[in-house]
């Protein structure tokens, strides 16, 4: 089967940054994960096309014979132009993502299908019973799926050229209940964590893709040459550094437009982390260049 998924066109907002994307030569800011994460997903004999409105046109011709749509509540009114014009066209068209778990309602009736909630074991399981004829018209799944079983997101579907950062998801969840946020309601309040080999097999690929710059929103970051650790969990920053380290101490790949002869270096970036032993190991680490400060000390 051949599957198209489409993110569609954010809305201005500060964090769209576009007045700035011109200037970086870039479309978009970041790629949404969730369209990567999801074609990662999908069992190896469908066929997945990626498409963002962010950065590149909507082929509305696709042969797909499924259409999937992502998207938050912002994303609401061109989740559901974009429903109706697949539709028309005889396009099966399946929602997930933040609005369709949050007002699966507003959905109904102008899509075939809503996932409610994170798709690692529902989506499979439909595109099976898809093959049989007998699907459902909601997925929802209900115990909140292990990140272990989160996939290596594709991010080489992705036009990477276009947008000036990748993101990496680390941990879903959050344990506090601030009455405003629907983090909670989505992600539950138990914090759900990727595992470091999951988490430097991402970097690696990034690495391999030859992207420039990633952002994860566990605040470690890391470019071709920088990794930022801060306000982790102390057992997360030495496991990370210590097991991370060693193999993101091999030469950095050499980036497109990079001046030759730059130095192959790795940069790391320490906040508030107090582990010093793996600190020092890091300093170790052959070409590496540590900046920044622990609690107990600063490096330079
Ligand atoms: C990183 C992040 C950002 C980053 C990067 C955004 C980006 N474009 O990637 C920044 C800081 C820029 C950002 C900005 C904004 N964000 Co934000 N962001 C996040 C965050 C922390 C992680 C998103 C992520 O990477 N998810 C990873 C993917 C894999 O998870 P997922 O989307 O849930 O996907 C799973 C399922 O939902 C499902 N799924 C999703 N789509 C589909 C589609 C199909 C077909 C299927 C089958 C399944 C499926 O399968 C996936 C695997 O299980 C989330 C909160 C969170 N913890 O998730 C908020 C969140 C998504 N952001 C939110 C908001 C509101 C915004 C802003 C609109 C804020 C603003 N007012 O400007 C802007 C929009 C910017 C933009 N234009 O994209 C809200 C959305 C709220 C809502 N209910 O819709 C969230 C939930 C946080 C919150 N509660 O405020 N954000
Ligand atoms: S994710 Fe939501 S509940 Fe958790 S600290 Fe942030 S705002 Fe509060």
């Amino acid at each position: 089967m051949k599957i198209l998924l489409v993110a569609p066109k954010n809305p201005e907002s500060f964090w769209t940054f576009d007045r700035i994307l011109p200037s970086l030569n870039k479309k978009c800011v970041f790629p949404n994960l969730s369209l990567p994460t999801v074609a990662g997903i999908t069992p190896p004999q469908h066929e997945v096309v990626l498409c963002d409105e962010n950065v590149e046109e909507i082929d509305f011709e696709t042969d797909a014979d499924i259409v999937g749509l992502t998207g938050y509540v912002i994303h609401q009114k061109r989740i559901l132009e974009l429903a109706a014009e697949f539709r028309r066209r005889g396009k099966t068209v399946v929602v997930g993502g933040p609005f369709a778990s949050l007002c699966p309602e507003e959905l109904h009736g102008k899509v075939d299908v809503v996932f409610v909630d994170e798709a690692e074991y529902t989506w499979p399981q439909f595109l099976r019973e898809y093959e049989t004829g007998i699907w459902q018209s909601e997925y929802h799944q209900v115990e909140k799926p292990d990140m272990h079983d989160s996939p290596l997101p594709r991010f080489d579907l992705l036009k990477t050229d276009r947008y000036r950062t990748m993101t990496i998801q680390f941990a879903r969840g959050c344990p506090f209940s601030c009455e405003f946020c629907d983090i909670i309601v989505m992600y539950g309040r138990r914090p759900r964590t990727k595992a470091v080999e999951q988490v430097m097999a991402e970097i690696r690929e990034i690495h391999r893709l030859g992207i420039p710059n990633a952002r994860s929103q566990g605040r470690h970051r890391h470019d071709d040459e920088q990794v930022e650790l801060g306000g982790l969990p102390r057992r997360q920053v030495a496991g990370h550094l210590r097991r991370g380290a060693g193999r993101l101490a091999r030469p950095a790949v050499p980036q497109p437009g990079a001046p030759p002869g730059r130095p192959q270096r790795l940069r790391f970036r320490i906040q508030r982390c107090d582990v010093p032993e793996a600190v020092d190991e890091l300093c170790a680490q052959p070409g590496a260049v540590v900046q920044g400060s622990t609690a107990r000390r600063s490096i330079e």
